[in-house]
Parts: C-alpha cells; structure tokens; sequence
C-alpha cells in the first residue's frame, strides 16, 4: 500500500463528531504507551501526524486520520496508564467501549501488545471484550520488536500467542516503529479487509 495524502480528521469526545462519510475504520487499541499513535505514523510513513510521547496518556479524544479518503485509522486513547485517577480510567475505558460497541464502520481491531512482556491484566480483559463482545476481526500486533533479538522473535510470538490467543483463532504479528521493520507483512493483513 502506498499512502499518498493522509490527514488528521476530527477528534471526537462523543458519537455525534464521528466522520459520516461511510469510509471503513480500522482502530488501534491496547495499553497506553504501547505505541498505537506510532504504529500509525509508521504505516503511512509520516514522523508526527498522529500525536505520540513518551509520557503515557498521549491521546485522549478518538482521533479519525483519513487514509487517501479510502479508510480511517482511528486511535483510541490506551487504558491502564496507573497514574490517571480511577475515575479518570474508568471514563476512558467507557468512551473506547461506547466506541466499539455503536460503531458499524470498523472492519479491523489492531490490537497492539508489547512483544516484551507478559499481557497484562487489562491486555487479557480487551482481549476477551474483542472476541466475545465485539465478533469483529481483530489482528494483534506484538510492537516494539526491535527491543529483543531479531533470533528471538519467532519463538516469543508463538509464546505469546500460546498465552493470550490459545486457539490461535486470531493472527499476531511483530511489529517495531522504532526500526520500522514487518510493515509489509502487516499491510498485507490489514488490506485484506480493505
Ligand atoms: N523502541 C520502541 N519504542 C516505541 C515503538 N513504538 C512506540 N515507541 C515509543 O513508545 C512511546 C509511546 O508511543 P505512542 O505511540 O505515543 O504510544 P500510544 O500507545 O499512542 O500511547 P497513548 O496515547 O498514551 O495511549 C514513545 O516514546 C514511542 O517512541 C517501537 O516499536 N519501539
Ligand atoms: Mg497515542
């Protein structure tokens, strides 16, 4: 896929502000930090148009980036960053779940892990919600390979597919920004439900 012109949209705090215009969203959840703004970026090629940072809690609205009007990425705020009230998660984890639950343009949930670390709680909690609740396609990304041993990464993908995804009824792919690296493998996937 070769992305010519992609622009930042709308940022919308409630259903009313999501884009009519029909096009198919593909929406990246996970935990905060985990590097969902940047997996965008990376995809369309583009340093900075989706907002990231190092410090957790980066995005906090639904951001809607239009794709050559052929798609949106939408980026969701992460859940579980510890240190946003309770209430402050709570909320988010209301707004992200109002979001897929009504939205009937999602065709694909990018599911985005830490390839370093066990999922955790929350990780297995979405996880649940994603195939349970939603029944929508979803396509887990292990991000931030570049931190372990290219050798390694093959067998920590089966690790974690065995943990989080048993029946392996979902695909899960590495992934890195950092060295962009895997994008290829993971167009292919996504331009499946394109
Ligand atoms: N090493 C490495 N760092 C990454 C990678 N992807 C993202 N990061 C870093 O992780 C941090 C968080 O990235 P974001 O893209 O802002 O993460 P996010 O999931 O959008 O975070 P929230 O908006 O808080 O939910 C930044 O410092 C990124 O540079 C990666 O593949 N490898
Ligand atoms: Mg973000």
């Amino acid at each position: 896929m070769i992305v010519k012109n992609p622009q930042f949209e709308i940022s919308a705090v409630n259903p009313k502000q999501y884009p009519k215009s029909g096009l198919f969203e593909i929406v990246l959840v996970g935990k905060s930090n985990v590097g969902k703004s940047s997996f965008i970026n990376t995809m369309i090629n583009r340093k900075n148009l989706a907002r990231t940072s190092s410090e957790p809690g980066k995005t906090r609205q639904i951001n809607f980036y239009n794709i050559d009007n052929d798609f949106y990425f939408v980026d969701l705020p992460g859940y579980g960053y510890s240190k946003m009230s309770k209430q402050e998660q709570v909320k988010v984890g209301n707004f992200i779940e109002q979001y897929l639950q009504i939205r009937k343009e999602i065709v694909l949930i990018i599911f985005l892990i830490d390839i370093r670390h066990e999922p955790t709680e929350n990780d297995r909690l979405m996880y649940n919600y994603i195939v349970n609740k939603t029944g929508l396609p979803c396509l887990i990304i292990a991000n931030k390979a570049d931190k372990i041993a290219p050798t390694k990464v093959d067998a920590r993908i089966t690790e974690l597919q065995n943990v989080l995804n048993p029946l392996k009824d979902l695909p899960l792919l590495p992934f890195s920004s950092e060295k962009k690296i895997y994008t290829d493998k993971v167009w292919e996937e996504i331009e499946k439900y394109l």
